[in-house]
């Protein structure tokens, strides 16, 4: 550590003892990204180009310290000098340049291309602002302006800079670079492209602003979910001039290596992440032409080059823009995608094959399947309803380009970063080859009957707990017991992965105490969400969430029992406290809405237990763990299918026949919860779930109660719920992200 030392001395003239933790920081983040710096990137003749809108890294700094090898000696170093490197870490502001899921994904390939050593770089926006910060004020969510590029940043601004042409005007671009460090491997970049007008100054009352000055606002924001037609073309501006630097980059990256373009495929590999990026599919078309390529040749040369993952069989999700948009923004593109149209028409005429339909939208993952050579799915049974039902169209013309790749996340960040204990203990009992080889998780099961490991696993899980505990008070300022259950649902706020089935648990359970039928152990109800500023439901539903959190906190028949804690402004740095403290795995989604999941993963990961349905990666866990180690209920996916397709699912007639779930949904808007609630808010839930309950809450509700139940039950039994603990770590190592990538290699990008 005589590097940092030094280092510190020439920044602040003093001993690290001296500093304050803003200083330390700042020469850990110098010291860091020389480190990374010196490394060097991997290279090959082809690339693998991730093109994401998003990539939600979270805090960097102990990350890359472990990346680099360095994290036990820093800490030590620190603690001489008197400092603590979480308090260091607490002046880092995270990234939060993603929604949720798939920005969490495209961070973790990240760290596994890396790792793997693969040549390969992430391509997207530096936002200003990250995802909004949200604030809870009488029970309501309010949205703050959360920006994260500070003086010294890990951004390294760098030459490259391209011009991107709109119609009217163009755009410069300057390229920053993120290096993300590989385990005991090469770094790759991280690319995010920025315009150099960019103007924070422009956001005011929350955040709010103009959203017609696309010379100063198109990086502020993470994709303005706005249904307002300003909002909507905010984000053509935003994704084609991701694409348009991203296309060119590409393009003199690949010339650089020696490809005269005729065989860009042997250079590079782009994989388009969900369709926000899939303009560069024309762009690259006109970027041909442009050098002296002709239309058919190109749009052959890009079928070869660009593969696309798919997310969500959401439809309203699947994002269609308007031909004029794209007229009145991208004028350019529009004669190429008519001509892709064309051909697509005259080979299959059917309708629902169209890039452009009959009202003139244009279908962006219609254009990703005929022009890709590769369409894959997050999890098996996603892969499966987008073959037999979502895309089955396109499954019947191209069958070939149809794959699965499941998710996986990355053990560094989810396991040796935010819970050292026990990845500290499974190195104690099996090694550590684990770590690069996470199927070695397996040599676990020799310790399935061993009394001495399963009352570790407990003691670990113990010690997270108590703190989380620490973690929630400061957040929440409630005081939670550590003895009790830690049930947890952390997770964008979404209809359809129903927090408002927990919610009518929870009310289930208030009333039976009330009724004085106390649980064995008191229970902790915790949940983290944040709802996109115009999902009006979603927020209401944290209404009724704080709501019943107030209500109990003030109930002292009820509150010793049980405690709802809704933890304020849930991020990557949040869910790093929260998941290894969890028992009870909340992935409750209506079977066949949520593609995948990642938190189940990284829950299963840290000892908990998953209570879910048969959706997403749920299934494959579920596989994995056999019965015994899961809790499953609810309607199958098939049947959910049906219900939708026959048009035959009626909440209100659930609610009229059964009257325990009458009670319940009743208590939404009742005396007691109006007393600290909005009317307007809990009616509207109420009327939700009565009339037309779309994800099928009421469905599945007696079943949850029951399975959730028995599951509380078995917690009792502490022994048998460590084993439960230790089938499910030895079996995660299968949702390595990677895994994953080794798969995406070996049967998409062909590197090396
Ligand atoms: C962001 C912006 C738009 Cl316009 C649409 C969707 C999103 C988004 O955040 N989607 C998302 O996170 N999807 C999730 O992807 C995960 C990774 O594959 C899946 O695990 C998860 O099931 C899926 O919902």
């Amino acid at each position: 550590m005589e590097a940092l030392k030094t280092l510190i001395q020439d920044m602040f003239h003093k001993d690290c003892s001296a500093c304050t933790d803003q200083e330390v920081y700042e020469a850990l983040l110098a010291y860091t990204k020389k480190m990374l710096a010196a490394k060097g990137y991997q290279d090959g003749k082809k690339k693998i180009y991730y093109i994401s809108a998003e990539f939600l890294i979270g805090k960097l700094l102990s990350n890359n310290l472990i990346n680099l090898g360095i994290y036990d000696d820093v800490t030590e170093f620190l603690r001489e000098n008197g400092k603590s490197l979480a308090e260091i870490e607490s002046v880092e502001p995270e990234p939060s340049l993603g929604n949720g899921g798939l920005g969490r994904l495209a961070a973790c390939f990240l760290d596994s291309i890396a790792t793997l050593g693969l040549p390969g770089e992430g391509i997207g926006l530096n936002y200003h602002l990250g995802l909004f910060r949200q604030v809870f004020e009488d029970n309501l969510q309010h949205e703050m302006p959360n920006p994260w590029i500070t003086p010294d940043s890990w951004l390294t601004a760098t030459d490259v800079t391209y011009m991107v042409p709109f119609r009217g005007f163009s755009l410069k671009s300057t390229m920053y670079t993120i290096d993300v460090a590989g385990y005991e491997n090469k770094a790759i970049r991280l690319n995010l492209f920025d315009i150099d007008l960019a103007d924070e100054s422009m956001v005011h009352d929350g955040i709010a602003f103009n959203k017609k000055d696309i010379l100063h606002n198109l990086t502020l924001f993470l994709y303005p979910d706005d249904s307002d037609e300003d909002g909507r073309k905010l984000r053509i501006y935003q994704q084609y001039f991701m694409v348009s630097n991203a296309a060119q980059r590409i393009l003199d990256e690949a010339a650089a290596r020696g490809s005269n373009f005729h065989d860009l495929a042997d250079y590079a590999v782009v994989q388009i992440n969900d369709t926000h990026p899939s303009m560069i599919i024309p762009e690259f078309i006109r970027l041909l032409g442009e050098r002296g390529i002709a239309f058919e040749e190109a749009a052959e040369i890009v079928s070869h080059v660009c593969a696309y993952t798919n997310h969500t069989i959401l439809a309203e999700a699947l994002e269609k823009w308007p031909i004029q948009y794209l007229e009145d923004i991208v004028p350019q593109l529009v004669p190429i995608i008519r001509r892709l149209d064309e051909k697509v028409k005259a080979k299959y005429p059917q309708e629902n094959l169209t890039i452009i339909d009959s009202n003139q939208l244009v279908h962006m993952a219609h254009m990703d399947i005929h022009y890709g050579f590769s369409i894959n799915g997050v999890a098996a049974l996603h892969t499966e309803i987008l073959k037999n039902s979502e895309l089955h169209q396109f499954y019947e013309i191209y069958p070939e380009k149809f794959n699965n790749k499941t998710n996986g996340i990355t053990f560094r960040r989810w396991l040796m970063y935010c819970n050292r204990p026990l990845a500290k203990y499974i190195t104690s009992l099996i090694g550590d080859g684990w770590k690069k080889d996470a199927a070695q998780l397996k040599q676990l099961f020799d310790f399935e009957e061993d009394q001495e490991v399963l009352s570790q696993l407990l003691a670990i899980k113990a010690d997270a707990k108590k703190n989380c505990k620490e973690f929630i008070f400061e957040n929440t300022g409630i005081e939670i017991d550590e003895n009790s259950v830690f049930d947890i649902q952390i997770k964008r706020l979404h209809e359809y992965k129903r927090q408002q089935l927990n919610a009518l648990y929870v009310i289930y359970k208030y009333l039976e105490i009330k009724e004085g039928r106390k649980p064995e152990r008191t229970i902790t109800f915790i949940f983290g969400a944040k709802a996109a500023p115009a999902y009006y439901i979603a927020k209401d539903i944290i209404h009724l969430l704080l709501t019943l959190e107030t209500l109990i906190q003030n109930d002292p028949e009820v509150s010793p029992y049980m405690k709802l804690v809704m933890v304020e402004n849930y991020n990557v740095s949040a869910a790093e406290k929260l998941i290894p403290a969890c028992n009870i795995s909340e992935q409750i989604s209506l079977a066949s809405k949520e593609a995948s999941g990642t938190g189940n993963m990284k829950f299963m990961l840290n000892g908990a237990v998953t209570l879910g349905t048969m959706d997403g990666a749920n299934v494959e866990i579920s596989d994995l763990v056999g019965k015994e180690n899961i809790y499953i209920f609810g309607e199958s996916s098939d049947e959910v299918i049906r219900h939708y397709e026959k048009m035959d699912y009626h909440s209100r007639a659930i609610y009229e026949s059964d009257a325990d779930i009458k009670k319940y949904v009743d208590f939404i808007v009742s005396e007691p919860m109006l007393k600290y609630g909005r009317e307007e808010h809990l009616r509207n839930v109420y009327n939700e779930l009565l009339n037309k309950d779309w994800f099928m809450t009421l469905l599945d509700l007696k079943d949850y109660i029951k399975v959730k139940d028995q599951a509380f039950e078995d917690y009792e039994d502490r022994t048998a719920w460590a084993k439960k603990m230790l089938v499910n770590i030895a079996q995660a190592g299968f949702f390595s992200s990677d895994r994953t990538i080794e798969q995406y290699n070996k049967d998409i990008w062909h590197l090396n």
